[in-house]
C-alpha cells in the first residue's frame, strides 16, 4: 500500500477512506517527523495536510518521489508551491465547498460587531442588567456600506449572504470582477467609504499587511474590520494601537498573525470578537472538505490524475 505522510489532525471519515487503500503515517504520532522522513522519505508520494499546517521547505528533499500534496482546505499560502512545482510535486486543494460556510463565519462576526454581542452578553452575565438597567443602543447592520478585500469564491458568497441586509457592497482586489459591485482599485479609498471592511484575500507575501495603519485609519472610528483570511493580511500591530486609540470602532478575527497565540490587549478588548480560526470547522463542511481532499489522492492512486490542483500547477515547472 502507498505511504501518505499526514500532517496535522483529519477526521474519521477521512481516516475510513483512506486505511483500506493506503498506509497513514502520522507526522503528530512520530518523536521526530525529520527524522522518520530521513529514514524512510524516499518510500512516501503522498502527502495530506492542511491550511494551518502545511509542509516544512525541508520536507521536500527528503521526499525524493512525493507525487501529490492534498491540502484539507483551500489556502495553501502554507505550502512552498514554487518548491512543489521545481519537485514535479502536484499540489491539489479544496475551492468551493467551504465557500457557504466561510461566509456564515464572516456574517456572524460582522453582526456581532454591529450589534455589540460582546458587550450586551457581558451585561447580562455580569447581572449589570438587573443591578444597572438597560444596555446603551447599539448600531445597526442593515443598509450599511459594505468593502470586501478579495472577491474570488468566498467573496461572492460573502457579499450573496449580505443581501438580506440591503447594503451597498464595494470591492477591492487586483483585478476587476464581472460582478454587480462597485470596483475600488484603491483599498485605502475603499476602506474611506465604508462602514466595514471584510478581508477575504489568499494569505503569502503577496497580501501580507495589506491592511495597514492606513487603512485601519481610512476605516475610522466607526468602522468595522472583519479577517476571515489569514492573519499576515492584517497588521495586528497596528490592529490594536487603530483599537486602543479609539481610531477603529470594531474587529471581528477568524485569523491571526502567530496562531493560535491570540495577543492579551486583543482577548481583553470588549470591541473585539474572537474565534479561533473556525471560518470553515462544521461538521458538515469539514466532511465535504475531506471528502474532496481525499478524492484527490484516490483519483491519484487510480489513474494518477487529480480534481482540484491549485493554479499554480497550470503553470509547470519553471523553465
Ligand atoms: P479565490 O477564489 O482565489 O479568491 C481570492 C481573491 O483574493 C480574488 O478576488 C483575488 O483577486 C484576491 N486577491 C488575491 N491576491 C490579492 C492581492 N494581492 N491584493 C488584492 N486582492 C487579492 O479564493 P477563495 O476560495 O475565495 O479563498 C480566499 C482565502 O480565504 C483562502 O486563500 C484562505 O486564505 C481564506 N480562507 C479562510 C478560511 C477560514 O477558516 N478563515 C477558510 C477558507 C479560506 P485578484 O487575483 O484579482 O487580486
Ligand atoms: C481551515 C482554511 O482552517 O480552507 C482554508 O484555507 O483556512 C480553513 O478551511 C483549514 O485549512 C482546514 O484544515
Amino acid at each position: 500500500m502507498p505511504k501518505i505522510f499526514v500532517i496535522g489532525g483529519i477526521t474519521d471519515s477521512m481516516k475510513s477512506r483512506l486505511e483500506p487503500e493506503f498506509q497513514l503515517v502520522y507526522a503528530d504520532d512520530l518523536e521526530s517527523p525529520k527524522s522518520w522522513l530521513e529514514k524512510n522519505g524516499d518510500g512516501v508520494p503522498y502527502v495530506l495536510t492542511n491550511g494551518h499546517d502545511g509542509i516544512e521547505d525541508d520536507y521536500f528533499a527528503l521526499l525524493p518521489n512525493l507525487k501529490l500534496i492534498s491540502n484539507y482546505g483551500v489556502g495553501y499560502d502554507a505550502i512552498n508551491v514554487d518548491m512543489a512545482l521545481e519537485q514535479n510535486v502536484l499540489v491539489t486543494h479544496t475551492p468551493g465547498v467551504l465557500d457557504a460556510e466561510v461566509a456564515t463565519t464572516a456574517l456572524l462576526l460582522l453582526l456581532s460587531c454591529f450589534r455589540e454581542l460582546r458587550a450586551n452578553e457581558n451585561h447580562v452575565r455580569s447581572g449589570d442588567w438587573e443591578a444597572k438597567g438597560n444596555f446603551r443602543l447599539s448600531r445597526s447592520a442593515d443598509n450599511r456600506k459594505i468593502g470586501i478585500l478579495g472577491m474570488g469564491r468566498i467573496g461572492r458568497a460573502i457579499a450573496g449572504k449580505l443581501a438580506p441586509f440591503q447594503p451597498e457592497i464595494f470591492y477591492h482586489a487586483r483585478n476587476k470582477r464581472n460582478v454587480p459591485y462597485r470596483y475600488f482599485e484603491s483599498l485605502e479609498a475603499m476602506a474611506g467609504e465604508a462602514d466595514a471592511l471584510i478581508c477575504i484575500t489568499p494569505g503569502g507575501e503577496s497580501t501580507r499587511h495589506l491592511v495597514n495603519a492606513d487603512i485601519l485609519k481610512a476605516l475610522g472610528p466607526e468602522g468595522i474590520l472583519i479577517n476571515v483570511s489569514r492573519g499576515s493580511v492584517v497588521d495586528e500591530k497596528a490592529l490594536i494601537e487603530a483599537l486602543q486609540n479609539n481610531a477603529l470602532g470594531a474587529a471581528g478575527l477568524d485569523v491571526f498573525e502567530n496562531e493560535p497565540h491570540v495577543p492579551e490587549a486583543l482577548r481583553l478588548m470588549e470591541n473585539v470578537v474572537l474565534v479561533p480560526h473556525v471560518g470553515s470547522a462544521t461538521v458538515e463542511t469539514r466532511r465535504a472538505m475531506g471528502d474532496l481532499a481525499v478524492d484527490n489522492l484516490v483519483r491519484h492512486f487510480a489513474d494518477g490524475s487529480v480534481i482540484s490542483a491549485v493554479p499554480e500547477m497550470a503553470r509547470g515547472k519553471p523553465a
